[in-house]
């Protein structure tokens, strides 16, 4: 990434603060999986001696997940506070402390919001948005939105696609894994019919599938120009994925489970997939991204994002071979700034660091303690 490795200001860890919301969503999102009405947040404050706050917001997929994140953070604290903001430095030093349990799960993801925050505190005292600060090489994004089209929407799948192009976008990803392959077919045709014939459409299965199934759903999908089909087996099912991408001619989408840069070193040596859409908070925060972006890159892979859209936009400009953030809209209530969407596509915005900050009356209004 960028063009030379990264020179941290000198800022000193002061304390480290969460808080815990709750946010509902706009469009329940209904997957192969599970079905999500609210989004729960954990806001992670960073100070520094210098007067500088880094930010993170890490989606906890569920409310459980909030209070352990927090607890993990709680936990760390003590061993970073007067500690230079240096990313890789604060995650050893966080990492050992679970070296008799492993550092992934929902410690990896708190520990990855963390990152974020460190990134977002060197980026500002730097004066630069992080794309910029991570040597950026490119402005403009392409962006799908991912809101809606879930499992649960059987009528009006149309119209659902219609309204989300028509928040700015051109690409939509449609859920999967319908028990009756011909009812995911249907939903398929549906969207594409409502949409513009070259629109990009994604799929995602979100691991719905046996090894078989995805070879037999998948080749009847192929005919039905798909953008991919993203997670059709188990993740960590690396070598049945390969078998898959291997039989199917739509590319196949992996990578929100890669819970290090080192699983997705491993998909792209099996040849697992053909696209990579690594999760910043389950790959290592920035850190394991940029990795990750590495790794991507060597390998000739289009790099997407998943999730957290406002802190992505400035990766996957500074990944040589990115490819598509994945946009959600779940934040938006409880932050200053939305990302602008037009076109199709979207930009790192222009302010210091992640440019990410909370408009604090909507924070106190969702706050759950
Ligand atoms: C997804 C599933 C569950 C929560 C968030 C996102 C989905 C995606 O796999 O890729 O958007
Ligand atoms: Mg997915």
């Amino acid at each position: 990434c960028g063009t030379g490795p990264v020179t941290f200001p000198a800022l000193t860890v002061r304390a480290l603060r969460t808080r815990a919301i709750r946010v509902p969503m706009k469009r329940p999102l209904g997957t192969s999986v599970a079905r999500m009405e609210h989004a729960p947040f954990l806001l992670v404050e960073l100070e520094t001696e210098q007067g500088v706050t880094g930010r993170a917001h890490a989606f906890c997929y569920m409310d459980l997940a909030l209070p352990l994140m927090r607890r993990v953070l709680d936990m760390v604290s003590e061993s970073i506070a007067g500690q230079p903001v240096d990313p890789g430095a604060i995650g050893r030093i966080c990492r050992t402390r679970f070296t008799l349990i492993g550092a992934q799960g929902v410690i990896g993801m708190a520990l990855s919001a963390l990152d974020v925050a460190c990134w977002d505190a060197a980026a500002q005292a730097a004066g630069q948005p992080l794309a910029g600060f991570l040597g950026a090489t490119q402005d403009e994004i392409p962006a799908y939105n991912s809101n809606g089209l879930g499992l649960s929407d059987p009528d009006g799948l149309a119209d659902q696609a219609l309204e989300l192009q028509g928040e700015g976008f051109d690409a939509v990803k449609i859920r999967l894994g319908r028990p009756d392959p011909a009812d995911d077919l249907k939903a398929v045709r549906e969207v594409r019919a409502a949409l513009a014939a070259d629109a990009p459409l994604m799929a995602d299965y979100n691991q719905a599938l046996s090894v078989a199934d995805a070879i037999s759903r998948g080749k009847t999908l192929d005919s039905e120009g798909l953008t991919w089909i993203e997670e059709p087996v188990a993740h960590d099912d690396l070598p049945g994925a390969a078998r898959i991408t291997a039989a199917l001619e739509t590319p196949i989408q992996l990578g929100e489970n890669f819970t290090s840069p080192d699983v997705m070193a491993s998909a792209v040596a099996l040849k697992a997939c053909n696209y990579a859409m690594p999760d910043l908070m389950r790959i290592g925060g920035v850190t394991g991204w940029l990795a990750a972006a590495v790794i991507a890159d060597r390998a000739g892979m289009r790099l997407s994002s998943h999730l957290y859209p406002e802190v992505s936009v400035h990766l996957l400009a500074a990944s040589p071979t990115a490819h598509w953030l994945e946009y959600v809209d779940w934040a938006e209530p409880f932050l200053a700034e939305k990302l602008k969407i037009a076109n199709g596509s979207t930009q790192p915005p222009g302010r210091p660091g992640t440019g990410v900050e909370w408009d604090e009356a909507a924070v106190a209004h969702y706050a759950i303690d």
